[in-house]
């Protein structure tokens, strides 16, 4: 059975479950890194050197890199579905997933690290300010993507929508004066009511 390594509470993880929840693919979770810890074992760096999570197991083939993993599980389960044929269609959810980890990540994490592992009396009220203010410009991109059709890549849930739940997901759960980004508001709640989504992302702290 495949396996997934990494606690539920990482983003990152969460996205690999959140694709085998809408692949329905049975899989097994062990809990490693965070609380956790395991991550710096001989063990786990044989299998992913970097020390962190996700990596999964599927019948020997080992991946990591949450995005690449998505992106594996889709094409080999979802062709025609998650992953789309089409090459442009591809390369569409391709690029937002690329974007999620290359440009929205950076400007997000500042802010999930104050937010959730910083004690409210250790905080920083001007990186707070500075995070919110550079995720809500580039979750404005996003935003601007959704007034066009509802999910990332079209006009159906593809792998291009999945690396964005959990940051979505924590970005509206946070207590922060948010700029108005309705679109993407109105695909958090189109997403959020999905049972496979239900079940893969963690609440927001
Ligand atoms: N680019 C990597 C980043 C993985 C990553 O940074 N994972 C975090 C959790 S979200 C981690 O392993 N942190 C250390 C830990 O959980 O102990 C990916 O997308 O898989």
């Amino acid at each position: 059975m495949l396996k997934i390594l990494g606690r539920a509470s990482s983003s990152n993880v969460a996205k690999t479950v959140w694709v085998c929840r809408e692949l329905k693919l049975a899989f097994e979770r062990n809990d490693i890194g965070g609380e956790f810890g395991g991550n710096d074992k001989p063990d786990y760096l044989a299998l992913n050197p970097n020390g962190v999570v996700p990596t999964i197991d599927d019948a020997g083939f080992i991946l990591w890199e949450s995005n690449a993993i998505v992106r594996y599980l889709a094409r080999k389960h979802g062709l025609g579905t998650l992953c789309p044929v089409d090459a442009k269609a591809a390369a569409d959810a391709d690029r937002w997933m690329d974007w999620q980890q290359t440009t929205l990540g950076p400007a997000f994490g500042p802010l999930f690290m104050q937010i959730a592992r910083t004690p409210a009396d250790k905080r920083d009220p001007a990186i707070i300010r500075q995070a919110t203010e550079r995720t809500g410009q580039m979750l404005a991109r996003l935003d601007a993507n959704l007034a066009k059709r509802p999910y990332v890549a079209g006009e159906q849930l593809t792998m291009g929508d999945i690396p964005f739940g959990p940051v979505v997901h924590r970005w509206f759960g946070f207590d922060l004066e948010r700029p108005a980004l309705p679109h993407l508001e109105a695909w958090h709640k189109r997403v959020g009511a999905r049972d496979a989504f239900k079940q893969a992302i963690p609440p927001t702290l």
